[in-house]
């Protein structure tokens, strides 16, 4: 069957972006004919600092999202990447593999690391070569992201091709993107510039799952937006991000196209509309926020599942590493 992985940092509270970027996305490939591994990525999370404490809640809580969201522990392999040692081992090789110049073309580090790139971790830099590591210590074929994700994924081809090359094997694959639906790039409720993000220092730009019904509704109601009625069809939001983002959450929470949702929307104020946003969001996040809570109350059963996922993962990772190692000449 062709394997999916993917993976979410826990770096913050998950956020609505990741929910329809990727999140429900990775929900509905365990339901289809995929075998699916899911990862909360600390070791990811820590190439920013991290308080120890909040990062050992978080990776709870990314857990607890996600057995909250649907992925089964028993359907989907679901732990956090530092139980399995090969991922950080082959993460090692693909340092060698990949190219400075590679790196340094990627957004995410340029964004992420800003004006002071100097002061920069080393891993911030080298995460790409960590996250093709995280996909390919599987022969993993699918990766279900967000659009931001799109650059990571070419060098992921990039390092497995090369890999490939200078061995003269045939033995990583090229993996595939998965990015799909309505709201694969989610953006900033207060700026339809900016991509809707954990760590946004205003929470008011993001709505987190575990937001309760009245802060969902008043983050809605704030969102920016232009003083235009919405349009009836999908060429009319092209030139309004704030305009656009709205219906794109509508369209994805509602698993409808967003020309459905302007055929009737259409015409509306935006007074009107985000009442009814507001409901829908509301209407599906309030019962994963609930069960987040319940489950959280659990942190032993979370930890059970990490750790049974851990070694169920590490089954598959071990011999592929092995052969890696051969392959580049190592004696064991
Ligand atoms: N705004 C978004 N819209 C759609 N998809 C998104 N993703 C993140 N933000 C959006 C997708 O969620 C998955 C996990 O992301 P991540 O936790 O690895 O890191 P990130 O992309 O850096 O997410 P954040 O929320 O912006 O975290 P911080 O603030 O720590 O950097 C990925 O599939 C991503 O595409």
């Amino acid at each position: 069957a062709p394997r999916v992985f993917s993976g979410i940092q826990p770096s913050g509270g998950l956020t609505l972006g990741n929910y329809l970027g990727a999140l429900k996305r990775f929900v509905e490939m365990q339901e289809e004919a995929y075998e699916t591994i899911y990862c909360m990525v600390d070791l990811h999370a820590i190439t920013v600092w991290q308080d120890p404490e909040k990062l050992r809640r978080a990776t709870r809580e990314l857990c607890a999202g996600f057995i909250a969201s649907g992925i089964d522990p028993r359907k989907s392999i679901l732990f956090n990447q530092s139980q399995v040692p090969e991922h950080a081992q082959l993460g090692w090789i693909f340092n060698c593999v990949a190219r400075m110049g590679w790196m340094k073309r990627m957004t995410q580090f340029k964004d992420k690391a800003g004006k002071n790139a100097e002061n920069a971790s080393l891993g911030l830099f080298g995460y790409p070569a960590l996250m093709a590591a995280d996909i390919l210590v599987y022969h993993a074929t699918h990766v279900p992201v967000g659009e931001d994700q799109k650059q990571h994924l070419e060098l992921t081809r990039d390092i497995a091709a090369k890999f490939n090359h200078d061995y003269g094997v045939d033995f990583f694959p090229l993996t595939e993107p998965v990015i799909e639906g309505a709201a694969t790039r989610v953006m900033s409720l207060r700026d339809g510039s900016k991509k809707m993000s954990k760590s946004d220092p205003s929470d008011m730009s993001r709505i987190n799952m575990t937001d309760d019904a009245d802060t969902i509704a008043a983050k809605i109601r704030k969102a920016r937006t232009d003083p235009e009625a919405l349009p009836s069809e999908a060429k009319g939001l092209e030139e309004r991000p704030e305009a656009r983002n709205l219906v794109n959450i509508y369209a994805a929470l509602a698993d409808m196209s967003v020309d459905a949702v302007l055929s009737e929307v259409g015409g509306k104020q935006f007074s009107e509309f985000k009442p009814v946003l507001s409901d829908l969001a509301v209407a599906k996040l309030a019962p994963i926020s609930t069960e987040m809570a319940r489950l959280m109350e659990e942190p032993d059963e979370i930890d059970a599942i990490l750790h049974q996922g851990s070694a169920r993962a590490r089954e598959i990772a071990a011999p592929i590493l092995k052969k890696t190692y051969e392959i580049v000449g190592m004696v064991g």
